[in-house]
């Protein structure tokens, strides 16, 4: 067989291998196939809010936070030092999670105005703190919808971050929680005629956590704009839902108008299963290793650090940051298989000169 036509060969043999390569590369991102949503009524609320003996038979209410049937939970009023929240009675228990909510933060204020609404995924619930009005050192996910710059900061106001509290961590409130921040994002939420909607989901298989907006109110993707996405986020395996706000010096009416809550799951390929979440298990270790060194109850910010999952990687706008840097692997890959294939392609071509001289 001619050189020139086992170089081809080897070309065509090399470019099948990439094609692989990429397919693969996608592949690692997911395990699973696809997910199914499902809603969460017990974890949801909507208008009137309440039932017949004037209460809700699955969330809480409590602080100052107080309703007007049909229209908005109101968990501050415009006046100073006020908090309110509400929480779910029961621990939210599905692994992998969407929750959609919409609410309209707004005042009479055009200067200072404050402080804003925190939605929350917690091991506890019901305490009122100083963390937009429920505790601090908390244990889960807090996402801060902050409308006062405690700090001085180059970013403005109003901006949304989360922060991911292993119950000893106090929340970094001089400087708007930026110390401790898995995500962050600027967005104009205060004072707009329409309520905002934000989502929340969690994807544990993944460890994947993002944050969306919507201010035009449609359901398509376009819709929706990422504000951050984090990885390597360990939720505790159950959480209590919440949403908390709180006035200060500085006030503003924070409004609930209604929660949508939906579980995900997820179907498998061939083979293949579930990743285990060991989070109770990792962080009782962590804990016992802790009481053995004898350090304080609180730890001090390295060891407190030891009893924390890993840092999450944070990239704002991180869809877009995770997609090139997919797109960044593919192209890396197709450029060394074009260099091999150019390679093989460079000598075939040499061969073939020099048995035409040799004639
Ligand atoms: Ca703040």
């Amino acid at each position: 067989m001619p050189v020139v036509a086992i170089a081809r060969r080897w070309a065509l043999a090399l470019l099948v291998a990439a094609s692989c390569c990429c397919s693969l590369v996608l592949a690692a991102e997911h395990n699973y196939e696809a997910e199914q949503h499902f809603t969460l009524f017990s974890y949801s609320i909507q208008p009137p809010y309440i039932e017949e003996n004037l209460q809700n038979r699955w969330w809480d209410f409590g602080g100052d936070a107080y309703m007007e049937v049909n229209n908005y939970i109101r968990l501050t009023p415009d006046k100073r030092s006020k908090n309110g929240h509400i929480w779910t009675k029961h621990p939210f228990t599905s692994n992998s999670w969407i929750v959609e909510f919409e609410f309209k933060i707004h005042g009479p204020s055009a200067g200072l105005h404050g402080d804003g609404l925190a939605f929350w995924y917690t091991k506890e619930k019901d305490s009122t703190g100083p963390v937009f009005g429920s505790k601090d050192k908390f244990d889960g996910l807090g996402v801060f919808f902050d409308t006062y710059a405690n700090g001085r900061h180059h970013f403005s106001y109003p901006r949304i971050n989360a922060m991911l509290g292993d119950g000893a961590t106090e929340y970094d409130h001089d400087n708007d929680g930026v110390k401790n921040e898995l995500g962050a994002c600027e967005i104009e939420f205060r004072n707009n005629e329409q309520p905002t909607r934000a989502r929340v989901r969690y994807v544990r298989e993944t460890k994947t956590l993002t944050v969306q907006t919507n201010f035009y109110g449609g359901q398509g993707d376009a819709d929706w704009v990422t504000c951050f996405v984090a990885e390597n986020v360990r939720l505790p395996p159950t959480g209590y839902l919440g949403f908390s706000a709180h006035t200060g010096e500085v006030t503003d009416m924070h409004d609930l108008i209604q929660v949508k809550s939906q579980g995900i799951s997820f179907s498998y390929k061939t083979g293949q299963t579930p990743p285990k979440d060991d989070y109770d298990a990792k962080k009782g270790n962590a804990q016992q290793q802790k009481v053995k060194g004898g350090s304080d109850k609180y730890g001090s910010s390295a060891s407190s650090s030891s009893n924390r999952p890993p840092p999450p990687k944070t990239s704002s706008g991180g869809g877009v940051a995770h997609f090139f840097m997919v797109l960044f692997k593919l192209v890396l890959a197709l450029v060394a298989i074009a260099a091999i294939c150019f390679g093989v392609w460079k000598y075939a071509q040499r061969q073939e000169e020099r048995s035409f001289k040799r004639f």
